[in-house]
C-alpha cells in the first residue's frame, strides 16, 4: 500500500508538469486543522464521508498569509476502531494537483468514525495531524 501510494503521488507530479488541472468545483469543508504555521484542511462536493467510494481534496496553506504550502511528500490514512477485532484501516491514494493540493480518493465498507492521519514532509519540514471524521 505505502509503495502504491509512492507510485501514484510519483506518477501524479508528472502529471502536473503537463495537465492544467480543471477549475475547482463548489467544495464543503470536511475539516480543517492548523498545525503549527500550517493549515490542513479536507473538503468534497458533499462535505462528508460516505460508505463507498469518496472523492476528495485536501489543501495546506499558511496560517499567516493563507497561500498554499508546498507540503512534499504526503499520505492520508484511517483507522476505526472495532469492539473485539482488530481496528479497520483503509489509505487514500492522494494524487498532486498543485502547490499544497491533492486529489483523493478513500473507500470504506462500513459507517463509523475514523481516526484520520495525514502526514507530510516537504520543503518547510514535515508535520502531522489527528482528527476524527464521521463516515455516514
Ligand atoms: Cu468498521
Amino acid at each position: 500500500m505505502a509503495k502504491a501510494l509512492l507510485v501514484m503521488v510519483a506518477v501524479g507530479g508528472l502529471m502536473i508538469a503537463g495537465a492544467q488541472s480543471a477549475p475547482a468545483a463548489d467544495m464543503k469543508p470536511i475539516h480543517t486543522q492548523k498545525v503549527k504555521d500550517v493549515v490542513v484542511t479536507l473538503e468534497s462536493e458533499s462535505g462528508q464521508w460516505k460508505p463507498a467510494k469518496n472523492d476528495f481534496v485536501l489543501t495546506f496553506t499558511s496560517a499567516q498569509d493563507k497561500k498554499p504550502v508546498d507540503a512534499g511528500q504526503v499520505s492520508l490514512t484511517t483507522s476505526m476502531a472495532m469492539p473485539g477485532m482488530a481496528p479497520m484501516l483503509a489509505g487514500a491514494t492522494l494524487t498532486p494537483e498543485g502547490p499544497g493540493r491533492y486529489r483523493g480518493t478513500i473507500e470504506f465498507p462500513d459507517r463509523g468514525t475514523r481516526q484520520v492521519t495525514v502526514t507530510w514532509e516537504g520543503p518547510l519540514g514535515k508535520g502531522s495531524a489527528k482528527f476524527s471524521v464521521p463516515v455516514r
